[in-house]
């Protein structure tokens, strides 16, 4: 199987963290491509309905998009239990939090580099950081449980969600009055997937 992605993309790199952690790094080639609305890489036109990435090429089957299907798909296939029964509906709840914190991250950081100086708008990029911080205070409250539980889908997304905003917005310091996620991001970070995965 090959996965479309870049280094650079949060979607991707979730998917890029489960199959080290599954220990599946040898059955996936990883492709990368640079990709944007504004110039769509050819291999993902002609892969993906809608041109993102990630997309997850098989042998003799339709190509997988949307990493939340790749993950799932990933998963069942290999056995890897990141998605446990008895605790799914949390799992997808914390996946789905932390997929809502890197789409406003994306959305601002697309806001800030995409668009002419001219017309970024402000009241734009405020609102959806708020998004964001809404997002970060409540699973602040979560952190110490989340320390205590087996790793899981919800927790490579939200680990995968805190170091997009390294990347892209060390300046708004997302660590400042969250002590107990911060600790939880220093070990979760530290794991040997995480690390493989840094976006450069
Ligand atoms: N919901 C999709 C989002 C994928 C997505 O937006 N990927 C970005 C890269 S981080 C992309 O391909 N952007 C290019 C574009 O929007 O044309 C997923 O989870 O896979």
């Amino acid at each position: 199987m090959k996965l479309i992605m870049s280094p650079l993309s949060p979607y991707a790199r979730k998917v890029r963290v489960l199959i080290r952690e599954a220990g599946q790094g040898e059955e996936i080639e990883e492709v990368a491509v640079s990709t944007s609305a504004l110039a769509t890489d050819p291999q993902v036109k002609a892969s993906h309905p809608t041109g993102r990435i990630p997309v997850l090429l098989r042998e003799g089957a339709r190509p997988l998009h949307d990493s939340r299907v790749i993950t799932r798909y990933l998963d069942e296939l290999w056995g890897a239990g990141l998605y446990p029964s008895d605790r799914l509906w949390e799992v997808l709840t914390l996946e789905a939090t932390a997929e809502g914190v890197v789409d406003s991250a994306l959305v601002m950081a697309y806001e800030m580099r995409l668009r002419p100086a001219e017309l970024q708008w402000q009241d734009w990029l405020d609102a959806h950081w708020a998004k964001i911080a809404n997002a970060l205070d409540q699973l602040e409250h979560e952190a110490g449980s989340l320390l205590a539980q087996p790793i899981d889908m919800g927790q490579i997304a939200l680990g995968v969600a805190l170091g997009y905003l390294d990347l892209r917005f060390a300046a708004r310091d997302w660590r400042r009055d969250r002590p107990h996620l911060d600790e939880w991001f220093d070990t979760f970070g530290a794991r040997a997937s995480m690390v493989a995965t840094r976006p450069a």
